[in-house]
């Protein structure tokens, strides 16, 4: 075997990923938790004014509806300990659940939370509070990210908050769709590209089509998405198309086809991604890094969010 999973995260090293979002994770990470509720409460508002958040899907909130309910219940100042807990990642029995749930019930929940707050239900951020100066200068970093980036990095704060035990627990996500009728499908046409599984793999995943797409993948293969290790071997990354990828728009527009060793093939794909939260509203610069084998199935792709739109020009090797 040539190539390893380890080997292969190292194809197209010239991809500038966005670099900026670890980074203000990483600061907004040391701040108190009352400054990371407060300065995802001041983000969430000035994005707002821009970009619009579409509701969470019944499907997607009936997990969470037990957890709203006990806090809805509850005085302001246990609410306020509740979210507390939540991002200091206390083990508490509402940590525990939070931390069981699917990204998309995370950010269901504080979609929920968010509305209770500005109608009073649940406790606000206090009228004037003061945010220390390292969060004031992580919200200005955020102010100056683009987009695609400001919704990551809410979007990964959300996901690391909460508490999940060092033992695997059965986790929650919200049901699978049917895939889409094979005559509403469009196909995508990739400029530089006419490699059959690559093109598969964008239209099946747009498709909701999760068995068909996972029949692209070696056995062995892997799946690294975004600032994350790769997820590898058939199994758990059909378990990450189910509970992770529904309702994505994936829109990519060029590439580049190279051989690789050993009869190996590496693509590489830019083009923008929307997730059903924002629709057509924010357009995320991304790449694909596909490696497939000499049977053109994928042993490996990482997608990156990319640190410009410069990048979706950047096919070098
Ligand atoms: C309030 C204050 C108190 C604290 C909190 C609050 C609420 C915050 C809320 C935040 C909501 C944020 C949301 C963010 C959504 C972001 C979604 C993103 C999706 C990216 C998806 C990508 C997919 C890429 C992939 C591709 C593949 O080919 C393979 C699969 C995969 C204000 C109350 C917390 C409510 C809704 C960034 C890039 C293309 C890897 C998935
Ligand atoms: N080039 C970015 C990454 O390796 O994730
Ligand atoms: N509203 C977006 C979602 O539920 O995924
Ligand atoms: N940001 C990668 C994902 O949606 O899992």
């Amino acid at each position: 075997m040539p190539f390893t999973i380890d080997s292969a995260r190292g194809i197209f090293p010239n991809t500038l990923s966005a670099d900026a979002v670890p980074a203000t994770i990483a600061r907004f990470n040391q701040l108190s938790a009352e400054d990371q509720l407060a300065l995802i409460w001041f983000a969430y508002l000035e994005m707002g004014k821009t970009i619009t958040i579409a509701a969470p899907g019944a499907a997607n909130m009936q997990f969470a509806e037990n957890t709203m309910n006990q806090i809805r219940q509850m005085n302001f100042r246990e609410q306020s300990q509740v979210m507390c807990d939540l991002a200091n990642r206390v083990d508490t029995p509402i940590s525990r659940t939070y931390g069981s749930w699917s990204a998309n019930i995370k950010l269901g929940f504080w979609y929920q939370l968010g509305q209770w707050m500005e109608q009073g239900i649940v406790a606000p951020i206090p009228k004037g509070y003061q945010l220390s100066a390292n969060a004031a200068a992580i919200l200005q970093a955020i102010r100056n990210l683009e987009s695609g980036q400001q919704i990551t990095v809410l979007r990964n704060s959300v996901v690391d908050m909460g508490f999940e035990p060092s033992k695997t627990i059965e986790r929650v996500a919200e049901p699978v769709v049917v895939p889409q009728e094979i005559s509403q499908r469009v196909k995508v046409a990739i400029e530089g590209v006419d490699n059959p599984t690559i093109l598969k793999y964008m239209d099946n995943l747009n498709a909701n089509d999760f068995d068909a797409l996972i029949e692209l993948f070696a056995p062995d293969g892997a799946l690294q998405p975004p600032f994350q290790k790769p997820i590898v071997g058939k199994d758990a990354v059909l378990r990450f198309f189910r509970e992770e990828c529904q309702n994505l728009k994936l829109i990519p527009e060029r590439g580049i086809v190279e051989p690789a060793e050993d009869g190996f093939t590496q693509i590489k794909v830019t083009g923008k991604v929307q997730t059903p939260w924002f629709g057509a509203g924010v357009g995320m610069n991304m790449a694909w890094r596909f490696l497939l084998t000499p049977e053109n199935k994928i042993f490996f792709v990482a997608i990156d969010l990319l640190a410009s739109p410069k990048e979706l020009l950047n096919l070098v090797r």
